[in-house]
């Protein structure tokens, strides 16, 4: 084993790290600096003296502007916890001693943002070159018009970008925006090819607030966790806190198996977690809690879809999830025959303006009059040319 030298980690106020066996990881490999980690929230405080050098260019797409600073104070602590500055006598260790973190931010100032920011932040996070894109945010959704955010994620998979996300915090119920919910699927941890991560307290036992359903994959320390906040540390929970856990263990797995797919990546995860609750795979804790040796150690053989096909077969829950007034999500067919004069003539007809076009992806986010949303779905999913229009969901820290 090796242990760093960090006061935070000696004082044991780090109980996250020794708890997924990090000294015995780190025996074997204690991060590459090749390795990305995007943390796409609410920015990063960069010039945390126990990240800045980490740190990579990013992307602010609250502010549009090249400097993704933390005007929250979530991001900071996601970052510090998969790959703050390690073993360097200061404040704490992180998962990935040597990954580098892109900060991208689409959360604003009180830690909400919009799903069209989360997609535009994970496109550019995957063209950027970030293996690994840590979530640790989510909205509400239905499978059916969460479209918008699986196209991202499978555009993020597509250039080997491992995405990792938050199941959320509505495991005992919770006030979204008024409206109470009891453990919702979150999105985008509900989507498929995405590794939704559950909460842990210091006995193994769930974090009472963490969300169980079949968007668990794994599940992380999430209780007292002490982190870089803007400015200094501080300990925060959260599923949200979990995340970064298994983002930065997925970059020491890609230190190791620099070769592996996403795919691999996923299963030396889920193969060799340390199973809680129930045998097996369950809705509290998924495949288990992340082992941070053993994933390294034995590496990954065979695929398990498991999971993901359990997440198929059900059906989806119908919520009335907050999303931005007056702003849809509409996707045109990719059909090389439909010309842009076609495509104008749909947008004139529903006299809707264009507010954004996300390259890649070619989702554009217009504007409808305030109250119509729904109306304006239903038309624009009659429209021959539209592959699907869905509402711009609103997406929060999940602290
Ligand atoms: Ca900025
Ligand atoms: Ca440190
Ligand atoms: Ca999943
Ligand atoms: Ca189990």
């Amino acid at each position: 084993p090796l242990y760093p030298n960090d006061p935070a980690y000696e004082g044991e106020d780090q109980w996250g790290l020794n708890k997924i066996e990090g000294p015995k990881a780190w025996g074997i490999i204690t991060g590459s600096n090749q390795v990305i980690v995007a943390v796409i929230d609410s920015g990063v405080d960069l010039d945390h003296p126990d990240l800045q050098d980490k740190i990579v260019a990013g992307w602010d797409f609250v502010n549009n502007d090249d400097q993704p600073d933390d005007d929250f104070g979530h991001g900071t602590h996601v970052a510090g916890i998969a790959a703050a500055a390690t073993d360097n006598d200061l404040g704490i260790a992180g998962v990935s001693w040597g990954a580098r973190i892109m900060p991208v931010k689409v959360l604003n100032s009180s830690g909400s943002g919009y799903m069209s920011d989360v997609i535009a932040g994970m496109e550019y996070a995957a063209d950027h070159g970030a293996q690994v894109l840590n979530l640790s945010l989510g909205g509400l959704a239905t499978s059916s018009e969460a479209q918008a955010i699986q196209d991202a994620v499978d555009y993020a998979r597509n250039k080997s970008a491992v995405v990792v996300a938050a199941v959320g915090n509505c495991g005992s119920g919770c006030t979204i925006g008024g409206t109470y919910y009891y453990n919702p699927d979150m999105y985008p941890a509900s989507c498929q090819n995405v590794i939704g991560v559950a909460a842990t307290t210091s006995t193994d036992d769930r974090a009472s607030f963490s969300e169980h359903n079949t968007s668990v994959d794994v599940s992380a320390p999430g209780t007292s966790i002490y982190s870089t906040v803007p400015g200094g540390y501080n300990y925060k929970q959260g599923t949200s806190m979990a995340t970064p856990f298994v983002s930065g263990l997925a970059a020491l797995i890609l230190s190791k198996w620099p070769d592996y797919t996403p795919l691999q990546v996923e299963t030396a995860l889920f193969n060799n977690a340390d199973d809680l609750g129930d045998a097996g795979w369950d809705e509290y804790f998924g495949h288990g809690r992340i082992n941070a040796y053993l994933s390294l150690f034995y590496g990954a053989e065979a695929a398990s879809s498991s999971l993901e096909a359990q997440a198929a077969s059900q059906s989806p829950p119908t919520l009335d999830a907050p999303f931005a007034p007056g702003e849809l999500l509409v996707k045109f067919k990719d059909d090389p025959t439909i010309t842009s004069a076609e495509v104008a003539s749909v947008l004139e007809r529903h006299a809707l303006q264009v507010s954004e076009i996300i390259p890649g992806l070619g989702i554009t986010r217009v504007t409808v009059p305030v109250g119509r949303e729904q109306e304006m779905i239903a038309a624009l999913r009659q429209e021959p040319l539209v592959e699907y229009a869905e509402p711009n969901y609103l997406v929060w820290a999940l602290e």
